[in-house]
């Protein structure tokens, strides 16, 4: 399935490209295996706001540049070690940035669907920038991983709880514990992925996913996300499906009633409107 891609925007350290509905972003610092410093991060950031702001695009897909020179792969190897400093990855100005959790709550909640395109290595951070993809498609060539406590760092945060929500707890903790490697296989067979393909396809088939997806009802399709988030996110989970509710609430002639009275001077007439059983 062949996609003519168009440039949005130019970055440093990031690629994104629009073609039909389907945004592509992807990591391009392949010499350091696509590991993100807070510019990446700064890039992606604004890159999945221009996303969510374009009424055309329903579905983002995030992937890495690569092959590298070597011939190796990465989708990401996390946060970039040799900028981290004692207290986060330090940014040009030098000052110390953990900028990666605004990144994913961006991901997280972005009312559209999210597809990780994952060749070569999802390690670290960038291990977690898969798992907040609504799905993620791996090429036979991926390597999925948590370095934390090899290299002194952790997430705690979605990194570690979300992860367990998705592979379960004692698979999650074996995880971080013990470091390992596991292959693409190996990942659709814990419920990391949702399928595996040979590498040369991996775009095409994140294409062909994306556009089964465009097919369906944005909106029920944007609820349904909300949904699966409430269920693990707490408040702010709850906060963005009862957003929803409101948005549909504003849609119908009774949300309207409330305001184009408040509007017109005169009492709301909302007898006018059932109680629905
Ligand atoms: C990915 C690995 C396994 C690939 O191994 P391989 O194929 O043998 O390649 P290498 O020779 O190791 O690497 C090739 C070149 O790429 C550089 N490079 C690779 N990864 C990184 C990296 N993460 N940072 C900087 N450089 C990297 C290599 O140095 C090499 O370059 P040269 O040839 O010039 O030496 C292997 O590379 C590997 O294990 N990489 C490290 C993976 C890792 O530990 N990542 C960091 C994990 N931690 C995080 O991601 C922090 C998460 C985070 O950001 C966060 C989380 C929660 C709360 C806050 C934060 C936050 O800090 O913001």
């Amino acid at each position: 399935m062949s996609v003519e891609w168009q440039p949005v925007r130019t970055y440093e350290d990031i690629q994104y490209h629009k073609a039909g509905g389907i945004a592509k972003i992807a990591i391009a610092r392949p010499h350091k295996r696509n590991a993100f410093r807070p510019r990446t991060v700064v890039e992606l950031f604004d890159a999945f706001a221009d996303a969510r702001e374009d009424p055309q695009i329903g579905v983002v897909l995030l992937t890495g540049v690569g092959p590298h020179t070597d011939g190796k792969y990465a989708f990401c190897a996390g946060g970039d070690q040799s900028v981290r400093g004692t207290a986060g990855y330090l940014d040009e100005a030098g000052v110390p940035r953990l900028n990666v959790l605004d990144l994913q709550r961006a991901i997280r909640s972005l009312p559209k669907v999210t597809i990780a395109l994952v060749a070569g290595y999802a390690i670290g951070g960038g291990h977690v920038l898969h798992l907040l993809c609504d799905l993620t498609i791996a090429a036979d060539n991926a390597i999925f991983g948590q370095t934390g406590p090899k290299v002194g760092s952790f997430d705690g945060g979605f990194g570690a709880s979300y992860l367990a929500r998705v592979v379960g707890h004692k698979k999650a903790r074996e995880i971080w514990f013990l470091c390992r490697q596991y292959n693409a296989q190996q990942a659709l067979e814990m419920g990391l992925v949702n399928c595996v393909v040979p590498v040369a396809d991996l775009e095409a088939e994140g294409v062909r996913w994306a556009n089964e997806i465009l097919e369906k009802s944005p909106t029920a399709i944007r609820c349904l996300k909300a949904a699966f988030n409430a269920d693990c996110d707490g408040q702010a989970g709850l906060q963005e499906l009862a957003g929803n509710a409101t948005m549909l609430y504003y849609m119908t002639e009774e949300g309207t009633e409330g305001k184009q009275a408040f509007l017109e001077k005169r009492s709301p007439d909302f007898r006018q409107y059932p109680w629905r059983p």
